[in-house]
């Protein structure tokens, strides 16, 4: 493997707005201006995302939940291009998107009740308009331009962003996805988190050209971020769903990052990956760099920093309590949700499963 191969050299039509060092650098195409105080929220986002991934992976690993899809090193993609949707837009999430689920103001316990396996999807979806996760890697693209194509029938001023990773981007409903919403010109976001993995397979294993270069041979505009800055995330991302809802159609926003983690809590990337590669994408944290800004630039003292570690702490602490406090659901609510309206087959399978419990002993 080379070092390009594996995403160690950052390329150069990246849109970088923030160095690994917490620089605060300029592009042409996207300019943003935050105040400190937007800046400092981003922070506060970008940590506590952090903390609820770190909680319920050891929840996990406690036997607390059945799996989790870890975020760490992708959570400035996630933030960033959260909280660049307005309430109106829509978004379908894959099975690692806590962190543009917390941006949408869904209550993280949801997240680990689907994961515990407590609740049979966790969330209404037009609550917060973001949707069910899907673990079918690619379906996603497929709906959301459904939705998109809806809602510009619809002559709503809003668009749809969706999200999946490079491994999606070989599925046949990503392809599809893609031709829909071109001609089309369906109001919609492709947001791909390029973590360089797809499990155990490495990018190489995708693509021959950068994955955003695709979009121009369906033939709309392609944007490669830098997925660990979480302002060129919100700047592309912004911009992205402006474009959409102003009638230009689909964009390709592909989030340069990195999976600091395992796949999930049941996969160990030890087998398959090397040390090396983990070492220099820890140099290109999004956390830190975000924290340097703020420090470099004097926006925030150690006050601001140590009131946001003792939220986390806090917001740890009360999302571990609330997992153990679940309920478990009762059987039958297995059936509950398969119809919106009653069913005749589900209802004679709801009986002959309860049948079957009464024959055990309690
Ligand atoms: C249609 C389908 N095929 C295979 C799988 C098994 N699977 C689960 S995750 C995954 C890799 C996905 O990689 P990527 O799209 O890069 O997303 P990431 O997990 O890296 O976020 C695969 C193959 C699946 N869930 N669905
Ligand atoms: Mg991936």
């Amino acid at each position: 493997m080379t070092a390009s191969t594996t995403g160690l050299t950052a390329p150069p039509e990246l849109v970088q707005l923030l160095t690994p060092e917490g620089e605060r650098i300029e592009h042409p195409d996207y300019k943003i201006d935050l105040t400190a105080e937007e800046v400092k929220a981003l922070y506060r986002d970008l940590v506590l995302v952090r903390r609820i991934d770190l909680e319920a992976v050891a929840l996990q690993r406690q036997g607390e939940l059945g799996l989790w899809a870890s975020l760490l090193g992708q959570e400035a993609a996630q933030v960033g291009s959260g909280r660049a949707l307005t309430d109106v837009d829509m978004a379908f999430p894959t099975y690692r998107e806590h962190g543009v689920a917390w941006c949408r103001g869904v209550d993280p316990i949801n997240l680990l009740g689907l994961f515990r396996g407590v609740n049979h999807g966790g969330w209404d979806p037009y609550e917060h308009n973001f949707h069910l996760y899907s673990i079918v890697i690619g379906t996603q693209t497929l709906h959301a331009v459904g939705y998109a194509m809806g809602i510009q029938r619809d002559g709503a001023e809003a668009a749809t962003i969706v999200y999946f990773g490079d491994g999606a981007t070989s599925q046949g409903d990503v392809n599809e996805a893609f031709i829909w919403a071109s001609v089309f010109n369906a109001p919609v976001v492709f947001f791909c988190q390029n973590n360089q993995w797809a499990i155990s397979e490495p990018l190489e294993k995708q693509s021959r050209i950068p994955l955003y270069k695709r979009a121009s041979g369906f033939g709309f505009p392609g944007v490669r971020v830098d997925g660990n800055d979480v302002f060129a995330c919100l700047a592309v991302t912004r911009k992205a769903l402006a474009d959409a809802r102003a009638g230009q159609g689909p964009t390709m926003v592909e989030a340069f990052t990195y999976r600091m983690g395992a796949h999930t809590t049941s996969d160990d990337p030890t087998r398959y990956r090397v040390a090396d590669e983990l070492e220099a994408w820890k140099l290109k944290d999004p956390i830190e760099r975000v924290k340097a800004y703020l420090f470099r630039g004097e926006l925030a003292d150690q006050e601001f920093f140590d009131k946001v570690e003792a939220e986390a702490d806090a917001l740890g602490k009360e999302l571990r309590r609330s997992c153990l406090a679940l309920p478990d659901p009762a059987p039958e609510a297995l059936f509950d949700h398969v119809y919106a309206e009653p069913h005749a087959l589900m209802a004679d399978e709801r009986e002959q499963y309860l049948t079957y419990l009464a024959g055990f002993e309690r």
